[in-house]
């Protein structure tokens, strides 16, 4: 390592006295003019990575849902999956290091890891559409070049789209061309032949509105449109010629203030979509004739997704390991509905795509979705080689077809991340398929009215869960008080848990009603208010 050509680099990248940032759930997160320095260490990082993997390693420049003036940065790990928990704190410690640690940090990082210096090191980055996120890609090629590991700038792509693309070049192409064409042929090419066989296209069901939040969802969208057959009716809106990024639309506001985005012009049962700012997650809704909005979130979409496999998986006569994986957010209707009516196992995991990403590795299909919309489906080697060799050497005409649509599947799906984009063309063949509208899908069951709220303490590290974040540890009492809250509301829950990604104290409840769920949301807010060390104005009520 070259430590003086390290160091006078870092010096072109200085780090920012008095700010302190922590790798967290979605990587490093806060103001663009903050993470300069931070980028490059995130160069230095994965070129690290990259030699004790022996394998190409990404680095994707995000903010995703946050307002523009933020930005933020992740690593991608070999088979597209988010990075490794202990390189989590290795970030860290780089990050806050101030420079005259830097190389002491370094040989640290490299000792502790095992890590080979004399292999060579790969790493492909990108970017949202952020107007800060060019010149920070910049410092993190920078980072990578002083410690002479060799890069490929794919520049604009969606996050999902450089997991994609880290995992193609780490299997040798069996995933899929590293390229971000590779990526639109092999999801349209699923897609039509997925589609070949729905007959509900040709009365206008394949026409859907999409809200790209102003981010890069909608540049992509507008490339892929080439590949993908006239019958699937895109109109996008929100594409970063008018508003502000995630401005008052995208997914994360759209679910959080359950409607939709402002300004959006819906006709009563149109198909309606939103993507987040990096394309990572999506929502559907409709208004109904009354004019009333019905939000489908990610644990509708898992519902539906999950109900499609199980009838293919039942009609091949395959017989594999199959569950879906939710978080603490996960509609209490949502369980219900796949436990007692679906039969299928349900499992709980902490938020965040790394934990639900791990537990779904577990089962032969797992489907994980979080409710905010960010999810994706896994299949395990052996089922997919298992459904493969179905599709094509079964001789039952009935199974041989589900086992290939179930194959068709797999190749619509990213498997490396949640994706909106392959999420949408997944839900857009289902509903074809199915000959389902979305009032049909969203009958499947009835949300319970929730309400989610935050609340700002002095440190919300205070605030310890357990038990898939469903119940606080601390402080004492907490949990106490919220539990004789819950108790009030029929069909009531509600939980507690520090954010990963802002400096908040995040609340849910849901209950019978709306003013239930809102009074209890409100409620449980002041405990935390009062008990967790609260600043500023005690909580208001959801409505006010
Ligand atoms: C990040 C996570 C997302 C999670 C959210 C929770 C990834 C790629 N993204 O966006 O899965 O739902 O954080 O945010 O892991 P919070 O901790 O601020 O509630
Ligand atoms: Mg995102």
């Amino acid at each position: 390592m070259d430590f003086e050509a390290v160091a006078n680099y870092s010096r072109l990248h200085a780090k920012p006295p008095g700010v302190s940032l922590q790798y967290g759930t979605a990587g490093f997160r806060t103001k663009a003019e903050d993470l300069d320095h931070t980028m490059f260490c995130m160069g230095l990082l994965a070129v690290l990575r990259s030699k004790q993997t022996k394998s190409t390693i990404g680095i994707m420049v995000t903010a995703s849902h946050n307002p523009e003036e933020d930005n933020g940065v992740k690593l991608i790990d070999p088979l597209g999956e988010m990075l490794a928990a202990a390189w989590e704190a290795h970030a860290t410690r780089l990050a806050n290091a101030e420079e005259e640690e830097l190389q002491a940090v370094l040989t640290d990082i490299c000792q502790k890891e095992g890590v080979d210096l004399q292999h060579s090191a790969f790493v492909v980055i990108g970017r949202d559409t952020r107007s800060s996120s060019k010149k920070l890609s910049q410092s993190v090629t920078d980072g990578v070049s002083v410690l002479g590991g060799q890069y490929h700038d794919y520049g604009l792509v969606t996050t999902p789209q450089l997991h994609y693309i880290v995992c193609c070049r780490n299997t040798h192409g069996n995933y899929g061309t590293a390229t971000v064409e590779g990526y639109y042929q092999k999801l349209s090419k699923a897609f039509v032949e997925l589609t070949k066989q729905a007959t509900s296209h040709r009365d206008g069901h394949m026409c859907l509105k999409i809200d790209c939040a102003n981010g890069i969802g909608a540049l992509k969208l507008k490339e892929m449109q080439y590949y993908l057959p006239g019958s699937l009716v895109m109109h996008i809106d929100n594409d970063g010629t008018k508003g502000r990024l995630n401005h008052l639309c995208g997914a994360d506001f759209v679910k959080v203030h359950q409607k939709p985005p402002v300004g959006f012009e819906m006709k009563a049962g149109e198909r309606c979509c939103s993507f987040d700012g990096d394309a990572d997650r999506i929502v559907y809704y409709y208004i109904d004739a009354a004019g009333r909005f019905h939000l489908l979130d990610g644990d509708k979409i898992a519902t539906l997704i999950s109900t499609f496999l199980k009838e293919l998986l039942v009609k091949a006569g395959q017989t594999v390991t199959f569950a879906v994986i939710q978080t603490a957010y996960a509609n209490g209707s949502s369980t219900r509905y796949l436990e007692e009516t679906m039969k299928v196992p349900v499992h709980c995991g902490k938020t965040g795509v790394k934990h639900l990403h791990h537990k779904a590795q577990e089962f032969d299909i797992g489907v994980y979705f979080e409710a905010n919309g960010h999810g994706t489906v896994l299949f395990s080697k052996a089922a997919e080689e298992k459904i493969r060799y179905q599709a094509k050497e079964e001789k039952d005409n009935r199974k041989r077809e589900a086992a290939k649509i179930l194959e068709n599947t797999i190749d619509l799906i990213n498997q490396t991340v949640g994706d909106a984009i392959s999420d949408m063309l997944l839900i857009e063949a289902i509903l074809a398929l199915k000959n389902l509208t979305v009032p049909q899908w969203d009958a499947m069951y009835t949300d319970l009215p929730n309400r989610q709220l935050k609340v700002k303490v002095a440190d919300r590290r205070v605030i310890d869960t357990t038990d898939a974040e469903r119940r606080a540890v601390t402080p004492p009492g907490l949990q106490e008080e919220i539990d004789d809250l819950v108790k009030k509301y029929p069909l009531a829950r509600a939980f507690v848990r520090p954010s990963g990604t802002e400096d908040v104290v995040r609340v849910y409840a849901e209950a019978d009603m709306q003013e239930h769920a809102d009074n209890l949301a409100h409620e449980v807010s002041l405990v935390v208010y009062h008990l967790a060390g609260g600043v500023g104005e005690p909580p208001k009520t959801a409505a006010s």
